[in-house]
């Protein structure tokens, strides 16, 4: 009986006393006693009638008990479906109605609207943030082992939705061999072992905080200092006890803006990871300047994993996302064909860690997974001759704050369902803290429409992260000959008013 993840990422460690958790509390869980946790879990998933390949929504805290969720969920078979604890019932039913889970666990003060949203084949369990509800009641009465559920490499571990230039998220298909082969390549290239003591403030509904951060460390026996979520006195009181720091780059200029940031304090620290959004080169030198320690940039998306890697050892240049991971092939193409080094076109990607396609969207696989196996990523970079990639834009109209993508068709078509407004248009523009954020351009034919009326709409339809910080109400938007609204020109105009006033 074999379960591709479970095999490699929790079995080695059942019997494993050292410390793989250390909570905000100063908690600590043994690797072992995660294990036995992972199996409680197991047998409450069973009970609720989770068969392999049936889904399971978390929407809950950030806690011990909701990333064993996660390996409980690898260890039955079924598919394991975070989602961002910022989402509203609106989006929430989304998400609900397309992947028709078997069980959603949910906090507790969200048990009544998230009923009231699931059919009568799924279950809801509660998780609040003190950790107590039916999961863990459930979980608490229950054997510490599980007779694990055999799975394929090419067997679904995990549905992760990302939003799209369409305006309708998809749910990005995950194979226990994707997670798996990036995680090992990760480990290797970053040499993550027993050793190391991460820091852990990021989510654990996304890629980044969920698979590049946790599985790494699982593979490889590692500490984590799992925090609630990113704050920035924890962070540094945990730095000369850590050795590692994985971060969108919001965690950089944030460490950055603290005068305790010295060569000191960083001496024990081995490797600072910064991902999800593009570094500014001047944050890698001011870092450097600062610690001596010269970040390692890597790039990824949800579908396909993390996609390139600056070396461990050799020069991780600022600006530049690195080099292919092994096993994992990039091609930059215009119209799909291969361009010459040096030239700019659309980043694609091959290899172990590109996922299966979307979840009940053939259409749209089709459309950005070609049949040699290569994803079409949606950002555009450049290959030098030596290989190494550099990202120089974007051709999806896709903002990132914070390390959060937000889809501004998402936002327009809330926007425009108001009465009154006749188009809008939604772009990012530069922010010191998130890197972008968030504005929106309305042309109205109701007089009396204003920017307070239109944010109160939006307010319940979308989570907080995606709201414009600004609304502009105007007469016409900028177009192109072909009729196309020119974001370029909104974004130079308004540039300098996404910054806090
Ligand atoms: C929080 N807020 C944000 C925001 N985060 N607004 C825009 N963008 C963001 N990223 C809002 C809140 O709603 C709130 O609004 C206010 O900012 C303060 O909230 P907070 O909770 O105090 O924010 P903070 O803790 O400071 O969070 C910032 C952050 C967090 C950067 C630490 O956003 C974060 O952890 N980001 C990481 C995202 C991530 O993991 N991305 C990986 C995706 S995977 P108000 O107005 O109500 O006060 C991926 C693939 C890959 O991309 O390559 O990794
Ligand atoms: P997501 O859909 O949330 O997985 O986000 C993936 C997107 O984040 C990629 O398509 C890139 O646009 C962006 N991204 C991830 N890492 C980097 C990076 N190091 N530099 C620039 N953009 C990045």
């Amino acid at each position: 009986m074999t379960n591709t993840l479970y095999d490699a990422l929790i079995a080695p460690h059942a019997e494993n006393n050292a410390i793989f958790l250390t909570l905000d509390d100063g908690t600590m869980v043994s690797y072992a006693a995660f294990v036995g946790r992972v199996a409680q879990l197991a047998h409450v998933l069973a009970n609720a009638g989770v068969q392999p390949g049936d889904r399971v929504v978390v929407q809950a805290p950030k806690l011990v008990d909701t990333i064993a969720l996660y390996g409980a969920a690898v260890q039955t078979g079924a598919i394991y479906l975070p989602l961002n604890t910022a989402y509203t019932q609106s989006e929430l039913r989304y998400f609900i109605e397309d992947a028709t889970p078997k069980l959603v666990v949910c906090d507790a003060r969200d048990m009544t609207d998230l009923s009231g949203i699931c059919g009568n084949d799924t279950q809801v369990m509660t998780l609040a943030k003190d950790g107590t509800g039916s999961l863990s009641t459930g979980a608490n009465a229950c054997d510490t082992s599980f007779p694990t559920v055999s799975r394929d490499p090419d067997d679904l571990a995990a549905l992760l939705y990302t939003s799209g230039t369409t305006g309708r998220s998809k749910g990005a298909m995950l194979s226990h061999k994707n997670l798996l082969s990036n995680a090992q390549s990760l480990t290797d290239l970053w040499q993550i072992s027993s050793n190391d003591r991460l820091i852990h403030a990021l989510p654990i509904f996304h890629t980044h905080g969920l698979f590049v951060a946790l599985n790494t460390s699982l593979l490889a026996g590692a500490q984590v200092r799992f925090m609630a979520a990113f704050d920035l006195d924890i962070v540094i009181d945990e730095i000369p006890s850590s050795t590692l720091l994985m971060g969108v780059p919001t965690f950089y200029t944030r460490l950055l803006s603290d005068s305790r940031l010295t060569n000191d304090l960083v001496a024990n620290m081995r490797l600072f990871v910064s991902g999800s959004a593009p570094l500014l080169a001047e944050t890698h030198t001011e870092f450097e300047g600062r610690t001596g320690q010269r970040i390692l940039e890597r790039y990824g998306m949800t579908e396909t994993n993390m996609i390139t890697s600056n070396p461990y050892d050799g020069d991780r240049v600022a600006g530049t996302v690195g080099y292919a991971l092994p096993g994992t092939e990039v091609e930059i193409t215009a119209e799909g064909k291969p361009v010459a080094a040096g030239e700019v076109g659309m980043i694609e990607v091959r290899g172990e860690n590109v996922f299966k396609g979307y979840w009940n969207m053939p259409e749209k696989t089709a459309e950005e997974l070609r049949d040699t196996g290569f994803f079409i990523t949606g950002d555009l970079g450049v290959q030098a001759k030596d290989g190494r990639i550099s990202i120089v834009g974007r051709q999806k109209d896709l903002i990132i704050s914070g390390g959060y993508n937000i889809y501004p068709k998402e936002i327009e078509d809330v926007i425009n369902d108001i009465s009154g407004v006749v188009e809008s248009a939604v772009f990012g523009v530069p922010h010191p803290d998130f890197g972008e954020t968030v504005l929106a351009v309305v042309v109205s034919d109701d007089p009396k429409l204003n920017a307070e009326q239109i944010a109160q709409f939006v307010e319940p339809e979308l989570a907080r992260f995606k709201h414009p910080r600004r609304y502009f109400i105007t007469d016409a938007l900028p177009r192109n000959t072909m009729g196309k609204v020119q974001k370029n020109i909104l974004r130079q105009e308004y540039a300098s008013l996404g910054s806090p006033t």
